[in-house]
């Protein structure tokens, strides 16, 4: 399994598509455990290439590249995820997406794909998404929660706007904020008065369904 995982790894690294779908396919088809097969295999790839872009080693076509390659591997991994039903007790409605003037959207699509296999009823509004726009489909689809992913330092703060925007509104108290990407922490969610962070898709289930609860 190590080796299969760090094949994974490396398909995203070389930024080589072919490759990730091929063994996307294999983990598919061989019932591998998912979760890890994307957390340690695909994303832990996605991260080294960010780890070298970031030191300069790689340039962002390569970039671009490897994060094209983790998306054709999650387009098949997703959907035999969402197929395997999980646990579905304590369900929720849950609206997420990333916000605007971030258009990062391979782990919140992740933490959507999570939360529908384990029984939350998901509005996912995509990437690049106004805070009021995360208010309004909130009240529209009665949510539980909002969901709301930023993986920039310069866009994290608009996840602030969305729970001014519910308190502009009166309706902070009737819906549950949850932050993620790789900028927030506990710390971060505490400061802008949001109800909770989750560092991984896992976690963010459990979060979801203890907020929910
Ligand atoms: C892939 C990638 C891209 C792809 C995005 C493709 C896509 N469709 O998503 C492309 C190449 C387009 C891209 C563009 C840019 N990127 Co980029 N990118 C990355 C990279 C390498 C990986 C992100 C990723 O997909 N990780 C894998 C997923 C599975 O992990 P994740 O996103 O962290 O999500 C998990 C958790 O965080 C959590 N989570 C996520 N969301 C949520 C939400 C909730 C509610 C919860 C509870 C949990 C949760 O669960 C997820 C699953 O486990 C990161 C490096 C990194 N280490 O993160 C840089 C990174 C985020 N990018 C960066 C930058 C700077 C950019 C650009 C500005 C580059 C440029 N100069 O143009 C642009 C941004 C454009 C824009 N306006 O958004 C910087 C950000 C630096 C900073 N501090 O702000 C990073 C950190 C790279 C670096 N080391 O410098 N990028």
């Amino acid at each position: 399994m190590d080796e299969f995982l760090k094949s994974c790894a490396q398909s995203i690294i070389d930024g080589d598509g072919d490759v990730a779908e091929t063994l996307a396919k294999q983990a598919v088809d061989d019932g591998a455990p998912l979760i890890d097969v994307i957390e340690k295999g695909f994303a832990a790839g996605i991260r080294e290439v960010g780890r070298l872009w970031g030191e300069g080693e790689m340039f962002l076509p390569e970039l671009v590249m490897g994060a094209e390659a983790m998306k054709r591997a999650m387009a098949i991994l997703e959907p035999s995820i969402a197929g395997s039903g999980g646990l579905k007790e304590a369900a929720g409605r849950v609206v997420i997406g990333t916000i605007e003037g971030d258009i990062h959207d391979i782990g919140k699509t992740l933490v959507a794909t999570m939360l529908s296999a384990n029984g939350f009823e998901i509005t996912d509004l995509g990437a690049d998404v106004p805070a009021g726009r995360f208010v309004d489909e909130a009240e529209e689809k009665r949510a539980d929660c909002i969901a709301i992913s930023a993986l920039l330092t310069t866009t994290m703060n608009g996840q602030k706007k969305v729970i001014e925007e519910l308190e502009n509104r009166s309706i902070r108290g009737q819906v549950k904020v949850m932050v993620g990407g790789a900028p927030c922490n506990d710390e971060w969610a505490k400061e802008i008065g949001a109800d909770g962070y989750a560092g991984d898709a896992v976690a963010a289930v459990a979060l979801a369904r203890s907020l929910v609860d």
